[in-house]
């Protein structure tokens, strides 16, 4: 065959293919590598949960888990009213804690908007006696701190008829009609293209609830290219806990480590990608307010979990559940805090790095930037300090807290250290290790 001919099969084969589904020959834009990458290096994110449900304070599962009639439910917007939620105040707490973006619900599985949505009614202006769009006050406050706004969208809806055939979940809830699902996929294009208009520019677009309906034709060609085309810069990223979607920019891991799996409901490890990811997690046992959740993480834990996130070449999206009246409860805002006082002083150990080239174990995770390595120890050892297969030729051992030389040798076992069990440290004992 010739190259004439070649090229014009090569040509016949890749406009049928791009018929079929346009975002599957999807190209990202040069601004979207940017946001990519800018976003692999960010490393640690707010993650907010806020909605109606929240008034109820068990969780914004509560639809479901309570069995809530639709037009029982219906009533809880008419109690919403978040008199002292300060966008600033939110943000500024994110921003205090070392968090580079913030990803709040704009619409939950309960089919509430909390924008003001021209396509439903059913949204916090039209519905709640506060009347306000704070998806709006918090794009503002966003934009004054330097903080990015990711959009957390559901795409499964208990509320709106047009949800059907439905999936797995809510089926105990009264009053559900039958409808079209077309106009489903119509109206959450609508209101996609409401939110990627009217707030200027957004991060990400944060997919949730495929697992509902595993089957469904979510017509995703259709949706990832219209975000696309609107915010070319927008990151995608699709919570389905398999493997990257064609038009998808990030792969996210819900309560669980790229690979790891150890929610049983995780990403499988032969599905994880080469995209950024992002880990996302509970600052207590919930994602939306519980009032009765008193299983706040410690210090200790919640550092822990952003160190190992960076030692899978992740960011953590950590969440907090706001309380109905737009304050974050106490527990949670000390938290935030002390991890902020963490980051100000070890920052540099994660901030921008990469996966290291130690491999991570439960005992430890290492994060890199170039020829240094940053051993993160996570627990306790007396003394030395043994990491097998270690081979690479090494200039300097040191510790990060007051860059102390570390005395090391290298031998067939791997490389040992000697680290006095006084400096070392109950959170996070971490060793400096520059490369030849
Ligand atoms: C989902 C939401 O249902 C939840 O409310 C929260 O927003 C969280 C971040 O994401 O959680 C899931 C996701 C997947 C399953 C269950 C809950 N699943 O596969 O069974």
């Amino acid at each position: 065959m010739n190259k004439k001919r070649i090229i014009i099969i090569a040509l016949l084969l890749f406009g049928l293919t791009s018929e079929v589904s346009a975002q599957t020959d999807y190209q990202p834009t040069q601004s979207n590598l940017e946001a990519r990458q800018w976003f692999d290096e960010a490393k640690f994110g707010l993650f907010i949960h806020w909605g109606v449900y929240s008034i109820l304070g068990d969780g914004e599962w509560v639809m479901n888990n309570q069995n809530i009639a639709i037009d029982a439910y219906e009533k809880l917007p008419s109690f919403f009213n978040p008199t002292e939620f300060d966008a600033e105040a939110w943000v500024k707490m994110a921003k205090d804690a070392g968090m580079k973006y913030i990803t709040i619900t704009t619409r939950h599985h309960d089919g509430f908007s909390m924008f003001d949505s021209k396509v439903s009614e059913y949204n916090i202006v039209e519905k709640t006696p506060y009347g306000k769009d704070i998806l709006k006050q918090l794009t503002e406050a966003c934009e004054k701190e330097d903080i990015k706004l990711f959009l957390y969208y559901s795409l499964l809806d208990w509320h709106n008829d047009d949800y059907f055939p439905r999936g797995k979940t809510g089926n105990g809830i009264a009053g559900r009609q039958e409808g079209d699902w077309n106009n489903y996929i119509k109206f959450m294009k609508a209101q996609l293209t409401e939110l990627l208009t009217n707030y200027g520019e957004i991060a990400g677009i944060w997919f949730d609830g495929d697992w509902d309906k595993v089957n469904a034709d979510w017509h995703y060609d259709e949706i990832y290219k219209l975000i696309h085309d609107l915010q070319p810069q927008c990151l995608i990223g699709n919570n389905h806990h398999v493997a990257l979607k064609p038009g998808e920019d990030f792969q996210m891991f819900e309560r669980d480590l790229p690979g790891e799996n150890k929610t049983g409901f995780g990403t499988a490890a032969s599905d994880v990608g080469e995209l950024p990811r992002e880990v996302c997690a509970t600052i207590n046992g919930s994602w939306g307010f519980d009032l009765q959740d008193k299983t706040h993480r410690s210090k200790r834990e919640l550092v822990q979990q952003l160190v190992r996130a960076s030692g899978f070449g992740s960011n953590l999206l950590l969440n907090v559940g706001p309380m109905p009246n737009g304050k974050i409860q106490e527990e949670h805002v000390q938290s935030l805090a002390a991890i902020g006082d963490w980051l100000n002083i070890h920052g540099e150990t994660i901030y921008r790095s990469k996966a290291g080239s130690i491999a991570p174990t439960d005992a430890w995770v290492s994060t890199q930037k170039g020829k240094t390595i940053h051993l993160h120890l996570l627990e306790k050892r007396p003394k030395a300090s043994v990491i097998p297969e270690f081979k690479e030729r090494i200039k300097s051992v040191k510790l990060f807290a007051d860059k102390r030389a570390v005395k090391f040798k290298q031998t067939k076992a791997g490389l040992l250290m000697e680290i006095p069990e006084a400096a070392q440290n109950e959170i996070d004992t971490i060793v400096e290790i520059t490369l030849k």
